[in-house]
């Protein structure tokens, strides 16, 4: 994609960042061959988890070791297999997997598998990690965001304070909106799936649309407006379940 005369929608501020595909940054990591990471959030601009759009260009499978990280994939396009604890799992398009940092697991894609990673140092409640969750999107109950019937949110992960994050899917009607401007110490990893409309971000007010990644840092002020003739959709990261003094 070529930017005319250095211009792009990317916004990469102190406190937040707005990450369009004209900037994207490829680039290879140890393991993983075959695939290209574009890393659009990570902990060098602040945040304390990364999110990397990942494009395998080829066959392969890489390896993953038991580590102090936790590991979330969403798959948008093509196939991704993982093996982990004894069991196969065949994911598609919408399907996801919060692999727990006590387990290894092998990952195979190919060519058109693109799927979103993200990774983060997982802060137990009690020593203890999670098993494995996978799942479709299609399976996970929907519910209104604090009575508006207009604002559709579907947890992926079960609700149970053994999980510190919590990663969901927000719908929104064509006119609907974030009821007030949220401003928590949650930071949100949180990228574009369908439609599109407003996002502020502290004092900035930025169109937004599908294929686009934000990042918001802790108390940033929030807001989305959907707008258009169709439903607007985010898959969106929040640490939780957890006090600021953890970790
Ligand atoms: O869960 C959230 O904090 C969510 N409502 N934030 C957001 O959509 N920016
Ligand atoms: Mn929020």
């Amino acid at each position: 994609m070529l930017a005319k005369f250095g211009s792009t929608r990317s916004s990469i501020k102190a406190n937040h960042a707005l990450l369009t595909a004209e900037s994207f940054e490829r680039v290879t990591q140890p393991g993983w061959a075959d695939a290209d990471f574009i890393y659009v959030i990570s902990p060098q601009m602040g945040a304390r988890f990364s999110m990397a759009l990942v494009e395998p260009h080829g066959t392969s499978q890489v390896t993953i070791e038991p580590s102090e990280l936790a590991r979330f994939l969403f798959v948008l396009d093509g196939r991704v297999g993982v093996e982990a604890d004894g069991k196969s799992h065949e994911l598609g398009a919408e399907h996801f997997l919060f692999l727990p940092p006590s387990l290894a697991a092998s990952i195979s894609y190919a060519e058109g598998g693109r799927f979103v990673l993200y990774q983060w140092r997982f802060i137990s409640a009690d020593g203890h990690y999670p098993a494995l969750v996978t799942g479709h999107s299609s399976e996970r109950p929907s519910s209104a965001l604090r009575g508006d019937e207009t604002l559709q949110v579907q947890k992926l992960l079960p609700e149970d304070v053994v999980f510190d994050g919590e990663f969901n899917l927000m719908s929104f009607e064509p006119g609907a909106s974030l009821a007030y401007v949220e401003t928590h110490f949650m930071e949100h990893g949180l990228l574009f799936l369908d439609g599109g409309g407003i996002y502020r971000l502290d004092e900035n007010w930025y169109p937004v649309q599908k294929g686009d990644f934000i990042w918001m840092g802790p108390h940033v002020p929030q807001w989305f407006g959907a707008l258009g003739r169709q439903k607007s959709r985010y898959l969106i990261y929040k640490n939780y379940n957890r006090s600021p003094m953890a970790g």
